[in-house]
Protein backbone atom coordinates (compact mmCIF):
# COMPACT_ATOMS: atom_id res chain seq x y z
CA UNK A 1 0.00 0.00 0.00
CA UNK A 2 0.81 3.40 -0.72
CA UNK A 3 2.59 5.44 2.32
CA UNK A 4 3.85 2.10 4.15
CA UNK A 5 6.78 3.07 5.77
CA UNK A 6 5.94 6.65 6.03
CA UNK A 7 4.97 7.87 9.65
CA UNK A 8 3.90 10.90 8.84
CA UNK A 9 1.07 9.18 5.80
CA UNK A 10 0.20 6.37 8.32
CA UNK A 11 -0.62 9.42 10.79
CA UNK A 12 -3.34 10.70 8.99
CA UNK A 13 -4.46 8.29 6.20
CA UNK A 14 -7.99 7.68 6.85
CA UNK A 15 -10.67 5.02 5.44
CA UNK A 16 -13.45 6.99 3.90
CA UNK A 17 -17.65 6.71 3.75
CA UNK A 18 -18.23 5.21 0.39
CA UNK A 19 -21.76 6.39 -1.33
CA UNK A 20 -23.87 3.55 -1.77
CA UNK A 21 -26.93 3.81 -4.45
CA UNK A 22 -29.61 5.51 -4.83
CA UNK A 23 -27.77 8.08 -2.71
CA UNK A 24 -27.91 11.40 -4.89
CA UNK A 25 -24.38 12.95 -4.50
CA UNK A 26 -23.45 9.30 -7.00
CA UNK A 27 -24.80 11.38 -9.84
CA UNK A 28 -22.75 14.84 -9.44
CA UNK A 29 -20.84 15.38 -12.61
CA UNK A 30 -17.15 16.08 -11.15
CA UNK A 31 -15.21 19.68 -11.78
CA UNK A 32 -11.50 18.89 -13.13
CA UNK A 33 -8.66 19.09 -10.65
CA UNK A 34 -7.09 22.25 -10.79
CA UNK A 35 -4.60 22.56 -8.14
CA UNK A 36 -2.03 20.06 -7.70
CA UNK A 37 -1.37 20.30 -3.94
CA UNK A 38 -0.72 18.37 -0.76
CA UNK A 39 -4.46 18.72 -0.06
CA UNK A 40 -4.38 16.23 -2.83
CA UNK A 41 -1.77 14.22 -2.15
CA UNK A 42 -3.36 13.13 1.28
CA UNK A 43 -6.65 12.88 -0.57
CA UNK A 44 -5.31 10.14 -3.18
CA UNK A 45 -3.38 8.48 -0.06
CA UNK A 46 -7.26 8.43 1.53
CA UNK A 47 -8.67 6.63 -1.33
CA UNK A 48 -5.85 4.13 -2.17
CA UNK A 49 -6.50 3.35 2.12
CA UNK A 50 -10.32 2.87 1.16
CA UNK A 51 -9.57 1.36 -1.87
CA UNK A 52 -7.98 -1.59 -0.41
CA UNK A 53 -9.76 -1.66 2.90
CA UNK A 54 -12.89 -2.44 0.80
CA UNK A 55 -11.30 -4.98 -1.82
CA UNK A 56 -12.09 -2.65 -4.72
CA UNK A 57 -10.07 -2.65 -8.02
CA UNK A 58 -10.79 1.18 -8.42
CA UNK A 59 -12.35 3.93 -6.63
CA UNK A 60 -13.80 7.40 -7.56
CA UNK A 61 -13.58 10.45 -6.32
CA UNK A 62 -17.44 10.68 -6.15
CA UNK A 63 -17.75 7.67 -4.62
CA UNK A 64 -15.98 9.45 -1.31
CA UNK A 65 -18.24 12.36 -1.93
CA UNK A 66 -15.13 14.31 -3.61
CA UNK A 67 -16.41 15.59 -6.49
CA UNK A 68 -13.54 15.93 -8.16
CA UNK A 69 -11.74 14.25 -11.54
CA UNK A 70 -9.73 11.54 -10.02
CA UNK A 71 -9.76 8.13 -9.45
CA UNK A 72 -7.18 5.27 -8.22
CA UNK A 73 -6.83 1.52 -9.52
CA UNK A 74 -5.08 -1.42 -8.74
CA UNK A 75 -6.04 -4.29 -11.18
CA UNK A 76 -3.17 -6.31 -10.02
CA UNK A 77 -2.91 -10.16 -8.76
CA UNK A 78 -0.71 -8.75 -5.91
CA UNK A 79 -2.20 -5.65 -5.08
CA UNK A 80 1.05 -3.89 -5.58
CA UNK A 81 0.58 -1.76 -8.81
CA UNK A 82 -1.33 1.51 -7.59
CA UNK A 83 -2.31 3.62 -10.39
CA UNK A 84 -3.75 7.51 -10.10
CA UNK A 85 -5.32 9.17 -12.86
CA UNK A 86 -6.07 12.75 -12.54
CA UNK A 87 -8.32 14.63 -14.84
CA UNK A 88 -9.16 11.30 -17.12
CA UNK A 89 -10.23 10.78 -20.59
CA UNK A 90 -10.30 8.31 -23.18
CA UNK A 91 -10.35 7.39 -26.80
CA UNK A 92 -11.86 4.17 -28.14
CA UNK A 93 -8.66 2.00 -30.23
CA UNK A 94 -10.97 -1.08 -30.80
CA UNK A 95 -14.75 -0.79 -30.07
CA UNK A 96 -15.40 -4.92 -30.27
CA UNK A 97 -17.59 -5.16 -26.97
CA UNK A 98 -16.08 -6.90 -24.02
CA UNK A 99 -18.39 -8.59 -21.03
CA UNK A 100 -17.58 -8.31 -17.60
CA UNK A 101 -19.34 -9.41 -14.87
CA UNK A 102 -19.35 -5.63 -12.73
CA UNK A 103 -19.95 -4.87 -9.39
CA UNK A 104 -19.61 -1.62 -7.70
CA UNK A 105 -18.44 -0.81 -3.98
CA UNK A 106 -21.11 1.87 -4.52
CA UNK A 107 -23.85 -0.99 -5.36
CA UNK A 108 -23.41 -3.72 -2.62
CA UNK A 109 -23.74 -7.45 -3.65
CA UNK A 110 -25.19 -6.69 -6.80
CA UNK A 111 -22.71 -8.06 -9.48
CA UNK A 112 -24.27 -7.97 -13.62
CA UNK A 113 -22.78 -8.68 -16.80
CA UNK A 114 -21.52 -5.12 -18.63
CA UNK A 115 -20.31 -4.67 -22.40
CA UNK A 116 -17.67 -1.96 -23.22
CA UNK A 117 -14.88 -1.49 -25.58
CA UNK A 118 -12.40 -3.51 -25.64
CA UNK A 119 -9.58 -1.24 -25.99
CA UNK A 120 -8.95 2.61 -25.01
CA UNK A 121 -6.20 5.44 -24.88
CA UNK A 122 -6.54 6.83 -21.90
CA UNK A 123 -5.12 10.56 -21.48
CA UNK A 124 -4.91 12.08 -17.86
CA UNK A 125 -2.41 13.30 -15.58
CA UNK A 126 -0.40 12.14 -12.42
CA UNK A 127 -0.17 13.83 -8.86
CA UNK A 128 2.12 16.53 -9.96
CA UNK A 129 -0.13 17.45 -12.59
CA UNK A 130 2.04 16.14 -15.84
CA UNK A 131 0.14 14.68 -18.50
CA UNK A 132 0.72 10.99 -19.73
CA UNK A 133 -0.71 8.39 -21.41
CA UNK A 134 -1.75 4.59 -21.32
CA UNK A 135 -3.21 1.73 -23.30
CA UNK A 136 -5.83 -0.01 -21.59
CA UNK A 137 -7.48 -3.23 -22.92
CA UNK A 138 -9.15 -6.34 -20.70
CA UNK A 139 -10.14 -5.36 -17.16
CA UNK A 140 -8.71 -2.51 -16.58
CA UNK A 141 -9.99 -1.03 -19.67
CA UNK A 142 -13.35 -2.40 -18.04
CA UNK A 143 -12.36 -0.41 -14.37
CA UNK A 144 -11.06 2.82 -16.18
CA UNK A 145 -14.64 2.82 -17.98
CA UNK A 146 -16.26 2.36 -14.71
CA UNK A 147 -14.57 5.26 -12.78
CA UNK A 148 -14.68 7.60 -15.39
CA UNK A 149 -18.35 6.97 -15.19
CA UNK A 150 -18.44 7.74 -11.74
CA UNK A 151 -17.21 11.16 -12.73
CA UNK A 152 -19.70 11.55 -14.91
CA UNK A 153 -22.44 10.62 -12.27
CA UNK A 154 -23.21 7.26 -14.11
CA UNK A 155 -23.12 3.45 -12.22
CA UNK A 156 -23.09 0.48 -13.83
CA UNK A 157 -26.57 -0.71 -12.96
CA UNK A 158 -28.01 2.29 -15.61
CA UNK A 159 -26.68 -0.24 -18.61
CA UNK A 160 -28.79 -2.83 -17.29
CA UNK A 161 -31.73 -3.25 -19.27
CA UNK A 162 -35.31 -2.01 -17.86
CA UNK A 163 -36.71 -5.50 -17.63
CA UNK A 164 -33.53 -7.23 -15.78
CA UNK A 165 -33.68 -4.31 -13.68
O1 LIG B 1 -14.00 -3.51 -7.18
C1 LIG B 1 -14.54 -3.35 -8.27
N1 LIG B 1 -14.57 -4.38 -9.15
C2 LIG B 1 -14.98 -4.26 -10.48
C3 LIG B 1 -15.21 -5.41 -11.20
C4 LIG B 1 -15.60 -5.34 -12.52
C5 LIG B 1 -15.76 -4.13 -13.13
C6 LIG B 1 -15.55 -2.96 -12.42
C7 LIG B 1 -15.16 -3.01 -11.11
S1 LIG B 1 -14.89 -1.55 -10.21
C8 LIG B 1 -15.20 -2.06 -8.57
C9 LIG B 1 -14.84 -0.97 -7.58
C10 LIG B 1 -15.73 0.23 -7.84
O2 LIG B 1 -16.89 0.28 -7.53
N2 LIG B 1 -15.19 1.23 -8.47
O3 LIG B 1 -15.94 2.31 -8.80
NI1 LIG C 1 -17.98 1.60 -8.96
Amino acid sequence: MPGQGDTRLIDTMAILQILEFPDPRLRKIAAPVSVFDEKLELLIEDMFATMYDSQGIGLAATQVDVHKRLLVIDVSENKDSPQVLINPSFKIIDDEPVEYDEGCLSVPGFYETVSRPAEIRVFAQDKKGDQFELMADGLLSTCIQHEIDHLDGKLFVDYISMLKR
